[in-house]
């Protein structure tokens, strides 16, 4: 699926543009499916919170913000679960993390029309420590993006510096966790904006964030995990749920027990 050219380009930027990797024609279905899922079971909140909101926005444009949520749409919907276990991706994954491929999650970002909720600097790791860097985050993107709408935005190669300590609390209690507004900014990424049907990946450590949406249409990406299931979790979003293998095995490491069939409460 992915040119040697293209692995070196991930390996060496810690992120990687995939053009055309859905049709038209699964867009029209998972863009149906998502208009249920966001009428349906998505949230729109306040988003991340955090000093960060005040440095990124002003007082008006700050209270007025906001992001609309919704995680593993696979559970919900059948073109999506189509989606994440696109062979086409799975090639893609498999040729970046090795022979065996498992999902993690998914979680849709819709950023609202003219004040969707920027994202402040962080390594996806922050929200779900993992071992070590056998772990790719897919966005799919279901709208063209630009910098208008809030492409995403990368510190090419700050992969190679590992997992960093994030800000989670402030005076006032805890926060999202987001790396620090005076070190880390927009200012110095990579814009990578895409197509509809284009999918834009990341390693779990490298640096990240977006603009504010300032058009008038809602912006759109499904964020789809995917790790070498010998990277072991060490906390945070979906920690102990196995997740389905969409490319080789689950290889058996001696002290491993089968996976449960109790459900978790
Ligand atoms: O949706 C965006 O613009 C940013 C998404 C993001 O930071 C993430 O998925 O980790």
């Amino acid at each position: 699926m992915l040119t040697p050219e293209q692995v070196e380009f991930y390996e060496e930027n810690g992120y990687l543009h995939i053009p055309e990797v859905f049709t038209p024609e699964e867009m029209d279905e998972m863009e149906e499916q998502l208009d249920f899922l966001m009428n349906n079971w998505a949230f729109t909140e306040k988003g991340w919170t955090g000093p960060w909101r005040l440095v990124y926005m002003d007082p008006d444009t700050e209270e007025k913000s906001k992001l609309t949520a919704l995680h593993d749409l696979h559970f919900y919907s059948e073109a999506w679960m189509r989606a994440v276990t696109n062979p086409a991706l799975s090639a893609a994954m498999s040729d970046l993390l090795g022979p065996n491929v498992e999902v993690h999650h998914m979680t849709l970002h819709a950023k609202p029309p003219q004040t969707g909720h920027p994202f402040p600097m962080h390594q996806d790791n922050a929200f779900y420590q993992h071992s070590d860097n056998r772990y790719v985050d897919v966005l799919v993107h279901v709208d063209d993006t630009r910098h208008e709408n809030g492409e995403i935005r990368f510190l090419a190669g700050s992969h190679k510096m590992g997992a960093l300590e994030h800000i989670t609390q402030t005076p006032d209690g805890p926060c999202t966790p987001h790396l620090p507004t005076d070190r880390y900014k927009l200012d110095d990424t990579v814009a990578v904006p895409a197509k509809r049907g284009d999918v834009v990946c990341f390693n779990i450590f490298t640096i990240h964030g977006s603009y504010i949406n300032r058009t008038r249409q809602v912006r759109r990406l499904v964020r789809c995990g995917f790790r070498d299931p010998l990277n072991k979790q060490l906390g945070g979003q979906s920690l102990g749920r196995p997740g389905i293998m969409v490319r080789g095995l689950r290889p058996k490491v001696a002290e491993t027990a089968p996976l449960t069939i109790e459900a978790v409460a």
